[in-house]
């Protein structure tokens, strides 16, 4: 639990985000973020065809000014064609006949590759669908910040964070309240690391000791051990901390923690290659609706 091993202290941007409900609905980039300067595969991801349309017939991708492209992907029975350009480039993918559209109720990803810009920041991916009918230009940028919440048809955001900052999605994250004389409680959250990571030690200010658990069932008795070596995030796959599983064991706490208020925590990766990232969070006290059915019988024996 020592922070000193990490030398990293720049934690600017924080990748918390919360209501993913509508990731299906538009056309969205993976979860999680690039390091700033890094070689970044731009997966588009498209579930829908156009309203009232069938199928998906072209993908027509915008290159923000700052990334550099150096190749897309083919797909089979598209056309492909790559305009380079100084901040104006464009990649487009046309189906070449109907049949070979993308049905509306099928799932597909649109990769290109390159890399991203020397500074951190969201980085805007403008994307035109074109269908079997009308087509819908996803290009919507939030007037300040880089919540797309409340926009009609955002345009594809990826994050750009400076060295250091972990590129993890960190969402549903929260505390679980304390009762005053309670010394340990649980936190839960959900992460997708894009390339992979391992979630090796947590900091807060609200407890002298905060430590990645496990339970399992040891015979009849539920047991909860440390994760020593800490917790394994594949690339692209989300790991679920929830009652019951994975948690963050918070010991020592310095007070209770009541529903409503909110809990700052520092998460610590460590990837395959020994690179060490940090994020900044803050979580909510208080079990979301429908997320805590077993919690309740969560008790902590060390
Ligand atoms: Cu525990």
């Amino acid at each position: 639990m020592t922070s000193s091993r990490f030398t990293l202290k720049t934690i600017a941007a924080c990748l918390v985000s919360t209501g993913a409900a509508t990731a299906f609905a538009h056309v969205t980039l993976p979860p999680g973020g690039a390091t700033v300067g890094s070689d970044y595969n731009a997966a588009f991801r498209v579930g829908h065809a156009c309203e009232g349309a069938k199928a998906t017939t072209g993908l027509a991708v915008r290159l923000p000014k700052g990334f550099v492209l150096s190749d897309a992907q083919a797909r089979k029975g598209w056309k492909l064609d790559v305009q380079k350009g100084k901040g104006d480039g464009e990649v487009r993918w046309v189906a070449e006949t109907p049949q070979d559209a993308l049905p509306g109720k099928e799932r597909a990803e649109f990769v290109l590759r390159g890399k991203v810009p020397g500074t951190p920041g969201p980085l805007w991916f403008k994307v035109l669908q074109t269908c079997d009918v009308g087509s819908v230009d996803w290009a919507e940028v939030p007037a300040s910040g880089n919540s797309t919440a409340g926009l009609k048809s955002p345009a594809a955001k990826l994050d750009v964070v400076a060295q250091g900052v972990a590129t993890v999605d960190v969402r549903d994250g929260w505390v679980r309240q304390s009762v005053p004389g309670q010394s340990g409680t649980g936190a839960f959250m959900k992460l997708t690391a894009p390339t992979g990571t391992k979630l090796v030690s947590i900091a807060t200010p609200a407890a002298g000791v905060a430590e990645v658990h496990e339970m399992k069932m040891e015979g009849d008795t539920m047991k909860m051990r440390e994760l020593a070596s800490g917790l394994d995030l594949p690339a692209g796959q989300t790991v679920e901390l929830k009652p019951g599983g994975f948690h963050v064991m918070m010991m020592d706490l310095k007070g209770p923690l009541a529903k409503g208020a909110s809990v700052p925590m520092t998460l610590k990766f460590e990837d395959a290659k020994g690179v060490k990232t940090a994020l900044d969070v803050t979580l909510p006290v208080g079990a979301p609706e429908g997320a805590d059915a077993a919690g309740a019988a969560h008790q902590h024996k060390h």
